[in-house]
């Protein structure tokens, strides 16, 4: 094969590549910031996703139109195409490039699912590589510092968090900040969607089953806790705030909230809902009402 007939190719294909290392640069500012290790690593294969995407789109449109550009009949020419019965050679090709990038896309997940450990259904469906042992984390991370477990609690249509060292209750969930956070994930009802974009992290609780839940913090700031599954009328009011603070300011609300007392919590769902009975307003339609709210330490 002569090389003026290669070389274009070569000139296509790295344009293709700058552009696709450019797009999957920029797939970090499509996102919101990433406040876990564990965003990090979602939002790197989310970059070789974008980066495989444009070089794959460039690089189809780029031959259609070039093909489209070079190959114009004349005017008048109403012959026909030569009549291609197909390549084997061609048709290998197309056929193993993908079968590569889905097994490599799949075996790159499937290793950053692993080095999150988010424990997470993992447990509950025992999906480990043959040979590889669970990480079951214990107390203690990696860096030997203690895991901070507190207790998420889901009902229709609340959070609420238990603290248990400090034998707390909060509406709103605040995270020290690069620790290791072990959340106990438990609905009191149907099912619930523990998601917090800024972390990239999405677990559904699932009724009479505990899902320990792990991930780690790295950037202090106020971040929204939502509901993602459709867990009834109010779901999309199954909102609050997560804190990342430093451990100085983490403590100091511990132990600030510790001295307050129990009362119940604020919650939109259970207004809205007894202010509408209150108006003697009849659905026409059996419809569930919300769990009162739940008790924290807010008083
Ligand atoms: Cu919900």
């Amino acid at each position: 094969m002569k090389v003026s007939n290669i070389l274009p190719w070569v000139i296509f294909a790295s344009v293709n590549t700058l552009a696709g290392v450019w797009m999957a640069g920029l797939s970090h500012t499509w996102v919101p910031p990433e406040a876990s290790v564990e965003a990090q690593l979602i939002d790197n294969l989310f970059a070789l996703l974008v980066f495989l995407g444009t070089f794959i789109f460039l690089g189809i449109t780029g031959v259609l139109g070039f093909s489209v550009l070079t190959g114009l009949t004349s005017r008048f020419d109403t012959s026909d195409g030569p009549p291609i019965e197909g390549n084997l050679t061609l048709e290998i090709v197309w056929t193993a490039i993908p079968i590569a990038l889905v097994i490599v896309i799949a075996g790159y997940s499937y290793w950053i699912y692993d080095q999150m450990s988010i424990r997470g259904p993992m447990e509950i469906v025992h999906m480990h590589m043959p040979g590889m042992e669970a990480a079951y984390a214990g107390p203690m991370d990696g860096k030997g510092e203690p895991v901070e477990a507190i207790a998420v609690n889901a009902k229709q249509w609340a959070w609420s968090f238990h603290y248990p060292n400090a034998d707390i209750t909060s509406a709103e969930l605040h995270l020290p900040v690069n620790r290791r956070i072990r959340l106990a994930l438990h609905t009191e009802d149907v099912i619930h969607g523990f998601y917090v974009p800024a972390f990239r992290l999405k677990q559904d609780i699932i009724p009479n089953r505990t899902i320990d839940f792990e991930f780690t913090p790295i950037r202090e700031g106020s971040y929204r806790l939502k509901d993602s599954q459709f867990s009834g009328t109010y779901f999309a009011l199954m909102q609050t705030n997560v804190v990342v603070e430093s451990p100085e300011k983490y403590r100091e609300w511990l132990s600030k909230t510790g001295d307050r007392a129990l009362v119940p919590a604020a919650n939109q769902a259970y207004e809205e809902y007894t202010q509408i009975s209150k108006k003697g307003f009849k659905p026409g339609w059996a419809t569930v009402p919300p769990e009162p709210p739940p008790m924290v330490n807010e008083g």
